[in-house]
């Protein structure tokens, strides 16, 4: 009888461990940026938000800076279920589809008005890709416009023939390409050793980037063209999403949507910050001469060009949706 007590507590018990740990979720959440980089910081805040809203249920914990998975893996690791969930640059992925390429192409979007309005008109179609990959976007987050760095003064497109130049994505590679420098593609948590093994000299980006990476301490030039505003985006797995309790998945949404507005918010609002940083910290900060100016325009009109050649009438529907 004792013993039949014992082993019908002890089921029970067993029972009651194997519910409690059943009903708790832990996702891993690569990201390809420093921790102290304002995406991490926003993404760090959204998984403690989806703890609090889920009451425990679901925990994610942010491997930041490519600790997990290298930037350029993140999307790969997701799709096939090893991370839960994950963040993307969507313009590294134009060579799978140059539809990621959309918010990489220069001079289209340039503010952050410019830079909402191409979001939600590239939103269908980059969700419907990304649905028949079994991904999910759960919120985007731009960077803030983009400018040439450099170890040398540019004048003009011309000083920067033969330079290496550090590349994030397709289009910033092709940039390197149309103006004749040598494109190297480093990711960001690279950037500062690539910097310091003189691997390369130039590159476009964000202060943000500028600032994250020190990049003062070899590069001092910064031209501030504006030209492009790069969305970040965390994608989660369908399947994954699909297991989760509905209350679960609403927590999730909820926290997503705040978090991508107050990505937005705290994008445009450290912009200045980043770029006085840049100045603070000894680098000549201007805005790029009219030569370098016009020369940057024509690479835009032929990236432009490319761009809607290769997306054909999506993208063409994509531009007539962004100038309404
Ligand atoms: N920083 C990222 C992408 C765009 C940006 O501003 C980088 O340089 O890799």
């Amino acid at each position: 009888m004792n013993t039949r007590l014992c082993t019908l507590f002890a089921a029970l018990g067993f029972g009651f461990t194997a519910l409690s740990v059943s009903a708790q979720t832990k996702w891993d959440m690569p990201t390809g940026y420093a921790a102290a980089n304002f995406h991490t910081e926003n993404i760090t805040q959204f998984a403690a938000d989806v703890d609090k809203a889920s009451a425990g249920k679901l925990k994610i914990t942010v491997h930041a800076g490519g600790s997990l998975f290298k930037a350029n893996e993140i999307k790969r690791a997701v799709q096939g279920g090893q991370a839960q969930i994950g963040e993307i640059i969507f313009g590294g992925y134009a060579n799978e589809n140059p539809l990621f390429g959309t918010d990489n192409v220069p001079f289209l979007a340039t503010s952050y008005g410019e830079a909402k309005k191409l979001a939600a008109a590239q939103k269908p179609a980059l969700d419907a890709l990304l649905a028949k990959q079994g991904l999910k976007v759960l919120f985007s987050v731009p960077w803030p416009p983009q400018g040439i760095f450099s170890a040398k003064p540019i004048n003009s497109a011309a000083d920067l023939k033969g330079v290496k130049w550090r590349a994030y994505s397709p289009q910033t590679s092709r940039i390197a390409e149309l103006v004749g420098a040598q494109p190297v593609t480093i990711q960001a948590a690279e950037l500062s050793q690539a910097l310091a093994t003189g691997a390369v000299a130039a590159f476009m980006t964000s202060g943000a980037t500028g600032y994250d990476s020190k990049v003062w301490e070899q590069v001092k030039y910064f031209y501030d063209a504006q030209a492009w505003l790069p969305k970040n985006a965390v994608l989660v797995s369908q399947k994954a999403f699909d297991a989760l309790d509905k209350p679960t998945q609403d927590a999730l949404l909820k926290a997503a949507s705040e978090a991508e507005t107050r990505g937005w918010k705290s994008s445009e609002e450290k912009t200045k910050f980043y770029v006085e940083q840049l100045a603070k910290n000894g680098m000549n900060v201007a805005a790029p001469s009219a030569a370098l100016k016009a020369d940057l325009k024509k690479v835009g009109d032929t990236m432009i060009g490319e761009w809607l050649k290769t997306t054909g009438a999506e993208g063409q529907a994509i531009l007539d949706a962004y100038k309404k």
